[in-house]
Parts: structure tokens; sequence; C-alpha cells
């Protein structure tokens, strides 16, 4: 990424733009290029593709260790690992699920026959309000899923407390939440099982891939005959089964990232702070906390722009016009998304904070990226927000 100027002049006012190159939210990390490289060629070697191969076994076993639970069902990405998991716990009807999440948690359950009910978020956290979700609940309700969002832990245990009230099934989607910890203890533990997401856009990433974590024995002994088409032997199937299996490519890109990770945070860390640094003071802008006692991989850089749609439009457009592709993540709700839009036209009477979060959020780049860089898209934000203000 070349920068090509600083910021006096925007683009959007005919300067070229800051950077040559586009800068993306969700560039995929890589973490050790020649461990990958010389891994492939022992997959070559071994002429095993896929199928539950050796580099897949000894990734489940590794991120089994990391996250300190006692199994790692990996799959070949955290959608098929969501579907598997609400099959897996037998789910049904309606379950509950936020709005402001990406478009694949409710689909996971659509994709089924299943209709997700969507619950309001607490804007502080953007994580589900179980107060909300308690008003959602219904007699066809079987189960609700967390999302841990921007990997940082939804209200585990109050959403624990409503799920057991009612009887229902929980299982969070901790598709953002590789590496996070929730008071000390690393997600991956609670509910019934968590799902990861390790898609190349990840902090872990192993290029497409996921899997169902879980302490339950049983639980994980289905998710493993059902992504493996229900084979419990050669020519001996038990179960209803998919195909959701991660090749052995995928399982050497997470082996060679998991050596590296520790330092992806610490960069991303970095350059939070940094955003943190050059954002202060800016009226209307505010960059979302991350919970100080606990661990996160700062992969998100979120900022909420105070006076809603307009403004944060006109950011997004002049970062876009300097080649920085900021995002507009999850806007504009899954409820204002089609099939859900059509089959809830009024949701959004329920959904006050997600409605109000989703004109607000801009999703910055991070990851790799010089502080010149970040120091350069904080003066865009700036010069955007100082002339919507004066
Ligand atoms: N639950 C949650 C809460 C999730 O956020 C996700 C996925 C899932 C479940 C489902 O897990 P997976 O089935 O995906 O494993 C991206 C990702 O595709 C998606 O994995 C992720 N969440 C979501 C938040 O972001 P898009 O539609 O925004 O992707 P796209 O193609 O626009 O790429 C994002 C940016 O990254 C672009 O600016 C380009 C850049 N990029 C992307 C790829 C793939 C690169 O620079 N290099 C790359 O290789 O969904």
């Amino acid at each position: 990424m070349k920068l090509i100027r600083s910021t006096t002049d925007l683009a959007i006012n005919g300067a070229p733009p800051a950077f040559e190159e586009p800068l993306h939210v969700g560039r995929p990390i890589v973490g050790d290029r020649a461990a990958f490289l010389d891994q492939v060629g022992r997959i070559l070697d071994n002429q095993w593709l896929t199928n539950n191969g050796q580099f897949v076994q000894e990734f489940e076993r590794r991120i089994a260790e990391y996250l300190g639970v006692r199994h790692c069902v990996a799959m070949c990405n955290g959608t098929i690992a969501l579907e598997i998991a609400i099959r897996a716990l037998g789910l049904t009807g309606e379950v509950i699920v936020p709005s402001w999440t990406f478009i694949a948690t409710a689909h996971a359950l659509y994709w089924q026959g299943i209709t997700p009910v969507f619950a309001d978020i607490d804007p502080a956290t953007h994580n589900l309000d179980p107060d909300s979700v308690r008003r959602m609940i219904t007699p066809r309700t079987t189960g609700i899923i967390g999302v841990h969002l921007w990997g940082r832990a939804a209200p585990v245990e109050r959403l624990q407390a409503v799920a057991d009230e009612h009887g229902l099934k929980l299982l969070f989607d901790a598709a953002h939440a590789f590496g996070s910890t929730y008071r000390g203890g690393r997600i991956g533990s609670f509910g019934a099982c968590e799902v990861l997401s390790f898609h190349a856009t990840k902090a872990f990433n192993t290029m497409e891939g996921g899997a169902v974590v879980t302490n339950d024995d049983e639980l994980a002994e289905t998710a493993r005959l059902m992504r493996n088409f229900g084979f419990k032997a050669y020519d001996y199937v038990i179960h209803p089964g998919t195909n959701g299996k991660m090749i052995e490519v995928c399982a050497a890109m997470g082996l060679a990232n998991l050596d590296r990770f520790e330092e992806t945070v610490a960069m991303n860390r970095r350059n939070h702070d940094t955003y943190r640094r050059s954002l202060a003071g800016v009226s209307g802008i505010s960059l979302l906390d991350y919970d100080p006692t606990d661990h996160n991989s700062h992969h998100y850089v979120v900022v909420e722009v105070g006076s809603g749609s307009a403004l944060r439009d006109r950011i997004l457009a002049a970062l876009h016009a300097e080649n920085v592709l900021a995002r507009k993540y999850f806007w504009p709700g899954c409820h204002r998304m089609q099939p859900y839009r059509d089959l809830f036209p009024h949701a959004g009477m329920m959904l006050g904070h997600t409605e109000k979060v989703a004109e607000q959020v801009l999703v910055l780049p991070n990851g790799n990226l010089p502080t010149e860089a970040i120091e350069t898209i904080s003066d865009v934000v700036r010069q955007m927000a100082t002339c919507a203000w004066s």
C-alpha cells in the first residue's frame, strides 16, 4: 500500500486518492508463510488432501488445547458449522438471535426451516440484550443464539439464565471471538457449544474454515458424524449428514497462523491505540471500547458516528474516494434484509437500538498497516466530521 499524498485535500474534492492500492477491512493475515508452504508440500507428498487427514487432526487438537475445551470439530466454514450445531442440538420452530450480526447467523436457521426471531441489543456493547430476548419467547421457541459481536463476549450468564428459565438451548456464534476471554475464561466453553469462523477476513484464519467447539462428548460425536455424511466407518452410515469437512491445506494455514496469533493480536492492539489517539477529541466520533478486563483480538475497529447515517455515509464515501474501503457492518441489520424484511415488516419497532446503531457504525481497516496509514485514515474522518459540525 503506497501513501501517495497527505490528506490536506480530500479526494472527493478532486484531489488524487491518498492510497494507490485499496485498503481493505478484513485483509487476511498470513502468519508463518514458510511454515505454511512447507506443510503444503507435505500434504502433496502425503497424497491425503481431505477427509480427516493428519493436519486437520493436529489442528483440532491444537485449537481444543488453546481454547481449553474438550472438543474441536473442524468444518469447511463457520456457516456450515452453525448449521450443523443447530441441527445437532435439535432446534426447531423459532430461535432467538440478534439482528445486529452477519447475515449467516440468521440464514443458518432459515436454511433449515427454522424462523430466526430478532431481539435487540445493548447499544453500549452491541451484544444481545437478555431482557429483549425474554420478550421474544413464544411457545415455538426452542433456542437462543448469542453472538460475541466484534469478539466481545455476549452476556453469557444472563442469557444462560433466560435459557434455563424457559427450557431453551443456548449456543454462541463465536465467529468474531477466537482468542477472546470472558471473565478470564476463553470463549469456547459457554452454552451447549460455540461456533467459530476461520474465514480469510478473521483475526485467525484458515482461508475458509470453522468449527464447533464444546465440552459435550455426545454433541461433538454427533457433529463429527454430521460433517461427514453420517459415516461411522467404511460403508457404514448411522446418521443423516452433509459434507462439512475442513481440507488439509486449510488446517495447515491454521497451524501456521496459530503460531503467530499472539503477534497478530499485539499488532491489532497497537493499531487500535493509534486510532484511539488519532481520533481523540473529534466531535461526534467515538471508537467502540473493548472490555479492558478481558482479552480480545482487537480485530475490529468500530467507530460510531454520533449524528447518524447522513454523516456516517459521507465519511464512508470520503474514505472510499481515498481508496480506504471502510465498511458499515452490519447495516441495515438482518431484519431489513431478505427474506426477513418480508417475513417481519414491522420488526424494527422492537429493535430500536439495532436500528440506531446500524445508522452509526463504520468499521475501519486493521491488521498489517503502517502507523502513517492509520493517521491518514483518521485525518479523513476528522476532516469530514469537523466540516459537518462547523
Ligand atoms: N457469524 C458471524 C457473526 C460472522 O461474522 C460470519 C462471517 C459468520 C457467522 C459466517 O462464517 P463463515 O461461513 O464466513 O466462515 C465477510 C466474510 O466473508 C465473512 O466470513 C464474515 N463473517 C463477514 C463479517 O465478512 P463480506 O461479504 O463482507 O466479504 P467481502 O468479500 O466483502 O470481503 C470483506 C473484505 O475483505 C473486502 O474489503 C475484501 C477483503 N478481502 C476478502 C477476502 C476474502 C481480502 O482482502 N482478501 C480476501 O481473501 O463477508
